[in-house]
């Protein structure tokens, strides 16, 4: 069959645009070459519905192998005794948990997407505000801190069944103990989705979620520097307490519930050619090079948190403690959605972002999101921090001028130069 050059050429337009910009949106990062490797393999060939060593199809004695491996590998990142590795992606990994715990019309209660959550804890626009009666936290107007005390007075009048902590626009620790204390008081599971820090929680670097929350979720692919999916983790399995059942009508541990819940629950076939890809990856989040990699990612979100802060920038809780950090515009008179466009024009991707209390819509936006997960993959350190705030700045106050836009783009890709990406693939 002749090569796809449509295709391939379009790959490597991606591949050069990846390579000549500055990656500043928060929930991406650059996977190693054998994370791709592994992607790209016949293993994608193979159907394996069902578990290792309890499969629907013929012929997985191999699969079975390198999902296993990606299981363990997982437990021991983390220290925990359970781990599906199947989620094809976060969302995914949330919706298996809600199917195993809550009942359509459930309350659940989670952060307002509108002050840093996500679509999938309880959005109207989500199944999971549509299947579940969604109730919201937010964020304390005068410190952008998660406001724990309408958190518990929420769950105490509202009585959830399941109480979500974690975000996707949200640069603070999670105090997990407080949370888990109030779903104890009111009788709610806690589940905390950990698809933005996980990395820096791999490393103790932030508060461990494991013990306070029933059930934990990630993504592999933001600091985990995964290929893109999901998982759902537990670090003890517990006795389901709601009695749920499964289509047989036997009660059920979590674990087994969790596992029916992704398959045959929402999925179909496992992707084991990602599935091999999370192995390889999470075998990579287990070395000392990874330990450095997450406290460098520290190093610099405080360093680009400061440099901007120097610049009169408005950070959301006035700093960050893990890679990102949420910046409000509306002291330099431009919307996220200008700002964006601006910054893309000049190869600095970042995201628009509701900030919270916003008076924009979510297309407009007050704010923008950085985050340095993926930068810091590239080699950059602290000192290349200062770079970076300098060069967002000159487009954020000259969004208009496109010779300046041009300028900057220009030193951006020269920048880049020192930070190759992929020098293996030509
Ligand atoms: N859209 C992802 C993010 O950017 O945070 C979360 O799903």
């Amino acid at each position: 069959m002749q090569r796809d050059t449509q295709v391939f050429n379009l790959i490597n337009q991606e591949l050069h645009r990846q390579r000549s910009g500055i990656e500043l949106i928060a929930s991406e990062n650059f996977t190693s070459l054998q994370v791709m490797q592994a992607m790209g393999t016949v293993l994608t060939n193979k159907y394996a519905e069902g578990y290792p060593g309890r499969r629907y199809y013929a012929g997985c004695e191999i699969v079975d192998q390198t999902e296993q491996l990606a299981i363990d590998r997982l437990k021991r990142i983390f220290d925990i005794e359970y781990a599906n590795v199947q989620p094809h992606s976060g969302a995914q990994a949330n919706a298996a948990v809600h199917l195993a715990v809550l009942n359509p019309g459930d309350k659940i209660l989670g952060l307002d997407l509108s002050m840093g959550g996500h679509l999938t804890h309880g959005s109207p626009v989500n199944y999971s505000g549509k299947l579940y009666e969604a109730h919201f936290y937010g964020v304390k107007k005068e410190t952008g801190l998660i406001d724990y005390e309408m958190l518990e007075e929420k769950a105490r009048t509202i009585k959830p069944k399941l109480i979500i902590c974690g975000a996707s626009a949200y640069s603070r620790d999670w105090d997990y103990a407080r949370i888990r204390k109030v779903a104890d008081e009111t009788g709610a599971l806690v589940m905390a989705d950990i698809a933005h820090p996980a990395g820096l929680i791999a490393k103790k670097l932030l508060n461990d979620p494991f013990d306070h929350c029933h059930i934990v979720t990630s993504t592999t692919h933001k600091t985990l520097r995964g290929p893109r999916g999901g998982i759902v983790m537990m670090r003890k399995d517990f006795e389901n307490p709601f009695g749920l059942k499964d289509n047989k009508g036997n009660t059920r541990t979590m674990s087994a519930l969790l596992d029916l819940a992704v398959f045959p629950g929402i999925q179909g076939g496992p992707l084991e050619h990602v599935i091999a890809a999370k192995a390889v990856a999470f075998g990579e989040i287990l070395s000392d090079e990874y330990t450095d990699y997450a406290k460098q990612i520290l190093k610099n979100a405080q360093a680009l948190a400061k440099a901007f802060v120097d610049k009169d920038y408005n950070i959301i809780s006035n700093g960050t403690d893990n890679h990102l950090m949420l910046i409000d515009l509306r002291n330099k008179n431009i919307s996220g959605k200008k700002a964006e466009q601006a910054l893309v024009k000049a190869e600095i991707t970042a995201n628009k972002n509701m900030v919270p209390f916003d008076d924009k819509s979510a297309f407009i936006t007050s704010g923008v999101r950085f985050g340095v997960a993926a930068v810091t993959t590239r080699g950059m350190k602290e000192n290349d921090m200062q770079f970076i705030a300098d060069s967002v700045d000159k487009i954020i106050m000259n969004a208009e001028d496109e010779n300046i836009i041009t300028s900057v783009k220009k030193s951006v890709n020269d920048f880049m130069l020192q930070f190759p990406l992929y020098p293996e693939l030509g």
